[in-house]
């Protein structure tokens, strides 16, 4: 019997997901980093095998209170995610601190009526005596349809999380062909690595406040043409992301380039400009042209 469906994961900002998609599709799509909310939209990746076909949606982390518009974008985005879902993944920290936004996550959960399967990720950072504690503590918010143990980052037990997906989604037909890895395009795969080299390379409040736009993407035989913005809210930090004498710009593009060279298999050349515009992250028109747009966003197969 041929597997397939959704596979939402959820979970509190930095707590590994966008590394454990990664990991489970064998490619990196999603970028990561220790910053929280480094996921802005939902992204969809495919992982093809004999048994059946998932379609993970990586989100933006879960936080209670949201501070501006993109905070109420990024919060939309991931409730939504979980309609589409067939299964929904619930990663989780190894620690068995239980918030009021955690408790949030688990009355959307039990409304949305769909398996959950309990992921406790970073097992790497604590003793294994410890895991059967957390599980404990968390089963009382929820009941799961699964519960496994990992470590994204040493891609431990990440092969156990895609036979329990397989094993909960329903019988279903391969939607996608199996070259299908992802929705996103070169230009918003550019536009987040280079995001990524910044949030990476930058220190403190400067990374919340970037967007990346690319102004230019141009495909030549073996070589890829590249301009892309990096926007900001404060002159200060435009300052801090140009760095002295261009330095922070070199170190954030040539470390994208290197990305970006192995992405397209082609030479890459880039070039980065940076531009503040003030309260960007409060104003819906700029929420759109830096491509957090608020869409209907049901499952293509729907
Ligand atoms: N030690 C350890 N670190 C991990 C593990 N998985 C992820 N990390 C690290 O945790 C940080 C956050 O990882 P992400 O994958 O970006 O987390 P996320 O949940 O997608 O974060 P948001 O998109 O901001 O919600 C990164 O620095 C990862 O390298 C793990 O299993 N062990
Ligand atoms: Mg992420």
């Amino acid at each position: 019997m041929y597997k397939s469906g959704y596979a939402t994961i959820i979970g509190r900002p930095n707590v590994g997901k966008s590394t454990l998609m990664n990991h489970m599709i064998g490619q990196k799509i999603a970028i990561t980093s220790k910053r929280p909310q480094t996921t802005r939209n939902r992204i969809e990746t495919v992982l093809t095998t004999k048994e059946g076909q998932i379609v993970f949606l990586d989100t933006p982390g879960m936080i209670r209170r949201t501070e501006n518009k993109l905070g109420d974008y990024l919060m939309d985005v991931s409730t939504s995610t979980i309609a589409d879902a067939d299964v929904i993944l619930w990663l989780i920290d190894p620690s068995t601190y239980i918030g009021e936004g955690d408790k949030q996550i688990a009355e959307l959960l039990k409304k949305s009526g769909k398996p959950v399967i309990l992921v406790i990720n970073k097992t790497d950072t604590i003793d294994k005596a410890h895991i059967r504690t957390v599980i404990l503590a968390w089963e009382k918010v929820l009941s799961f349809a699964d519960v496994v143990a990992v470590s994204a980052l040493r891609n431990t037990n990440v092969d156990a999380v895609v036979e329990s997906i397989l094993r909960l989604l329903p019988e279903g037909p391969q939607y996608y062909d199996e070259e299908t890895v992802t929705d996103q395009n070169m230009r918003q795969i550019a536009s987040e690595i280079i995001r990524e080299k910044a949030l990476r390379a930058l220190n403190e409040e400067v990374p919340h406040g970037i967007a990346v736009v690319i102004d230019t993407y141009k495909e030549e035989p073996g070589l890829t043409r590249i301009e892309a913005t990096i926007i900001t809210e404060k002159d200060s930090h435009k300052g801090i992301i140009i760095g002295k004498g261009g330095s922070m710009l070199k170190r954030i593009g040539t470390a994208a380039r290197i990305d970006l060279e192995e992405m397209t298999d082609t030479k890459v050349f880039l070039k980065l400009f940076v531009k503040v515009r003030k309260n960007w992250r409060d104003n819906e028109g700029d929420l759109r042209d830096f491509g957090y747009e608020r869409k209907k966003e049901g499952g293509k197969r729907r």
